[in-house]
C-alpha cells in the first residue's frame, strides 16, 4: 500500500509544535523573575500613533565663544567624574570619591549609570553610552528576599533616566528595560487608596512602608511623568490609571485654601488629619513640579492639572514667602500648624525655576491655559522667582567658598523683640510678648509688602525682594556674619542641582547674561573645593577657605547639576524647553499628545 506522503509526517509536525511551544516561552518572553501578566494589552491593537522621530544627537561645543569653552569644562568635568566611577565603581550605586571606593546605596544596580544615561547622550559622549547600553540589557531589577526598591527615588532616577535615555536615542533595549521596571514597580499602587507605599519587593511584590506610616506629599506626586509617558510608549493601561488615581485623589481632596499638605493618609487617599505641615522642600518639592510638569507633557491636554498647580502655587506665595527686614531677601519657607520655621532649604532652590518654567511656557492669551492662569498670576511669578533665584544665588555668593549650604535660618521681622540675643526669633513660648512678635512676623509675609508697596505708590518699579533691572544683592558678611541675615543650619554643599537648575530656567526666561556668569562661578567653585583624584565629593564647611570632603558622590550630580550647568552654557539650545520637559532628576522627556483612542481608554476629558 501506498503512504500519502503529507500525512506521514504529521505526527513529527505536531511534536515539533509541542516542543516550540514548551521551550521557546522563556527566550521570548519577559525574564522569567517578572511577575507574569500576559501579553501586552496594546487596547485591541491600537498602538500609540504619534511616532515622534528621534532628534538628531547634539553636537559637542564648538569652543569658539567662550560660552562654549565652559561648556565643554563642564563636559570635562563629567568625563572626569564618569570615569573614576566607571573604573572603580562599575555595576555599583555609587563612587566613594575620597578613596575611590564604591556603594550600593539605591537598589545596588548601579543608579549612576542610569542617571548618566542622558547627561553623556546630551554631550554627545556617545561612545561612553553605547559601552553602557550592555549593563542595562543584562540587568534584571531583582532584589533579594527582605530587600526594597524605594519607589520614588527608583522612579524619578531609574526609570526616568531610561525613558529619557530613550526618547533621545531610541535604542530600543532602553524602553524594553523601563517597561520591565515600570512593571515591576506598579505593586506600590496595590493599597487602600492607591496612594504609593514608600518600598517595593521587585520579585515578590511584597512593600514596606518608610520612616512615616504616612505618605509623603512628594512620594505620591513625582511618578506621573514617568508612568504617562511609559503608558503612551506601550499602550499599558494600567501605567495610566494607576498613576492618575493619584491625581483623581488630589482632585477629589479639593483642597480650598490651596495649600496642599505634606502628609496623606494612606488608608483613605486623603490630607493626614494630625500635623498641617506645608513646604516647597523636603517632602513636598517635586509634587508642586508635577503638576505643571504633567500639563506640559501631555501638551496642555489636562487642563484640570493647571488648575490646580495654579491654586497651590498661588497659596505657596500667599502663605510661605516672606523677606528680611534690612537686606530684603526674599524666601520660601515652611510651617507647621500655621507657625513659619523661616528655615530655607538647598531643596526648596527649584521653586524659583519651577515658577519661571511656568512664565516662560504658559500663556494668558492661549485658548488652553487662559482659563486659569492671569495677568496677575503671570505678573507675581515672574517677581517671585527674580526674588527667590537671587536669595539662593546670595547663599553661595556669601560664602568663602562660593558654594551654598545645604540649610538657612533667615532672619524675620519678629526678630529683636522676641530673640535670643543673636538676632533669630526663636517660636512660641519663649517669651511674654509671643502676640507681638507674631504680628510683627505677619509683616515679613512678601504679599503684605507687596500690597504696602502698591499702596505706596510702587516706588522703583519692583516690590521690595525683587532686585530692579540690572541690580544684584551685594555680598556681605565676610567680618560679621549677623549682616547677612541668615545663619547656615547645614553648613554642607552636597552637590545638589537646585540652584543652578534655578539659574537654567531664568536665563532662558530672561536671556539676563547674569544667570549664567552666575552659574559659572557656582562651576568653578565646585572644581576648586569639590574635585577629588576619583570624582567630585560633597563638601561640609562652605564657609571655610577650604572646606572638607564628604565621601560621597550622588548619582543627581552627574544626572541633574553637571547638565543643567552644561545647557545653561551651550549656546545652542539642544535641549528645548518647547520640546521637551525634565522630571524632577533632570531627564528630559519628549511633550506629547495623547491620539484619540488613548484619550477614550484614560477618560482624558479635553
Ligand atoms: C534629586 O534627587 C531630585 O531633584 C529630587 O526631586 C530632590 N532632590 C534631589 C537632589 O537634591
Amino acid at each position: 500500500m501506498v503512504k500519502r506522503p503529507l500525512v506521514r509526517f504529521i505526527p513529527l509536525l505536531i511534536a515539533g509544535f509541542v516542543a516550540i511551544w514548551l521551550f521557546l516561552p522563556p527566550f521570548i518572553g519577559p525574564p522569567s523573575h517578572i511577575p507574569h501578566q500576559g501579553p501586552y494589552q496594546f487596547n485591541s491593537g491600537k498602538r500609540p500613533q504619534q511616532y515622534r522621530p528621534y532628534p538628531p544627537p547634539p553636537r559637542p561645543p564648538s569652543q569658539q565663544t567662550q560660552w562654549e569653552e565652559r561648556a565643554q569644562r563642564v563636559r570635562d568635568a563629567f568625563v572626569h567624574a564618569w570615569n573614576g566611577y566607571q573604573k572603580h565603581a562599575a555595576g555599583w550605586d555609587e563612587l566613594t570619591p575620597i578613596d575611590g571606593g564604591k556603594v550600593n546605596n539605591f537598589n545596588g544596580w548601579g543608579v549612576t549609570l542610569y542617571d548618566a544615561l542622558d547627561t553623556m547622550w546630551i554631550m554627545g559622549l556617545h561612545d561612553e553610552f553605547r559601552d553602557s547600553l550592555g549593563l542595562v540589557a543584562k540587568t534584571n531589577f531583582t532584589l533579594a528576599e527582605g530587600s526594597y526598591a524605594p519607589f520614588f527615588e527608583t522612579v524619578i532616577r531609574y526609570l526616568g533616566g531610561l525613558l529619557s535615555a530613550y526618547a533621545l536615542s531610541g535604542e530600543p533595549v532602553l524602553l524594553s528595560r523601563a517597561d520591565d521596571l515600570g512593571r515591576m514597580m506598579l505593586p506600590a499602587f496595590n493599597t487602600t487608596s492607591g496612594l504609593p507605599k514608600y518600598a517595593v519587593n521587585t520579585v515578590t511584590g511584597k512593600t514596606r512602608e518608610g520612616w512615616s506610616s504616612n505618605v509623603l506629599w512628594s512620594e505620591a506626586l513625582s511618578n506621573q511623568v514617568e508612568y504617562k509617558y511609559l503608558a503612551h510608549l506601550t499602550g499599558r493601561t494600567e501605567y495610566f490609571t494607576k498613576s492618575e488615581n493619584v491625581m483623581k485623589l488630589m482632585y477629589k481632596a479639593d483642597i480650598k485654601s490651596g495649600l496642599y499638605p505634606t502628609f496623606w493618609n494612606m488608608e483613605t487617599g486623603g490630607p493626614n488629619s494630625g500635623t498641617q505641615h506645608y513646604s516647597v522642600g523636603a517632602y513636598a518639592d517635586s509634587a508642586h513640579e508635577y503638576l505643571l510638569k504633567q500639563y506640559l507633557l501631555t501638551a496642555r491636554s489636562e487642563p484640570q492639572i493647571l488648575e490646580l498647580y495654579l491654586n497651590s502655587i498661588n497659596a505657596v506665595i500667599n502663605n510661605l514667602l516672606y523677606i528680611t527686614p534690612t537686606r530684603h531677601l526674599l524666601y520660601v519657607t515652611d510651617k507647621s500648624n500655621g507657625i513659619a520655621t523661616h528655615k530655607l532649604e538647598h531643596l526648596s532652590c527649584f521653586f524659583p525655576g519651577l515658577l519661571a518654567l511656568g512664565v516662560l511656557s504658559l500663556s494668558t492669551s492661549s485658548a488652553t491655559d487662559s482659563a486659569s492662569y492671569t495677568e496677575r498670576d503671570k505678573r507675581l511669578h515672574l517677581w517671585a522667582a527674580s526674588g527667590l533665584a537671587e536669595t539662593c544665588w546670595i547663599l553661595y555668593h556669601d560664602q568663602k567658598s562660593g558654594l551654598g549650604p545645604d540649610e538657612v535660618r533667615m532672619v524675620d521681622f519678629a526678630s529683636g523683640s522676641n530673640t535670643q540675643g543673636n538676632g533669630f526669633h526663636t517660636g512660641p513660648g519663649d517669651g511674654s510678648n509671643y502676640g507681638e512678635a507674631r504680628e510683627k512676623e505677619k509683616e515679613g509675609l512678601w504679599v503684605t509688602q507687596v500690597e504696602k508697596w502698591v499702596k505706596e505708590g510702587r516706588r522703583g518699579g519692583v516690590p521690595p525682594g525683587v532686585p530692579g533691572p540690572g541690580q544684584s544683592t551685594e555680598r556681605v558678611g565676610e567680618d560679621d556674619p549677623d549682616k547677612r541675615e541668615y545663619r547656615a543650619l547645614k553648613e554642607e554643599y552636597l552637590l545638589r542641582p537646585e540652584t543652578v537648575e534655578t539659574f537654567f530656567y531664568m536665563w532662558k526666561l530672561t536671556g539676563e547674561s547674569k544667570w549664567r556668569e552666575r552659574g559659572w562661578s557656582v562651576f568653578e567653585a565646585i572644581e576648586e573645593h569639590a574635585k577629588t583624584k576619583y570624582g567630585f565629593a560633597s563638601v561640609t564647611g562652605v564657609d571655610w577657605e577650604k572646606p572638607e570632603h564628604k565621601n560621597e558622590m550622588p548619582s543627581f550630580f552627574m544626572a541633574e547639576t553637571l547638565k543643567y550647568l552644561y545647557i545653561l552654557f551651550r549656546d545652542e539650545d539642544i535641549v528645548s524647553l518647547k520640546d521637551w520637559v525634565f522630571n524632577t532628576e533632570a531627564h528630559p522627556l519628549p511633550i506629547f499628545d495623547w491620539s484619540p483612542w488613548e484619550k477614550q481608554e484614560y477618560n482624558i476629558i479635553v
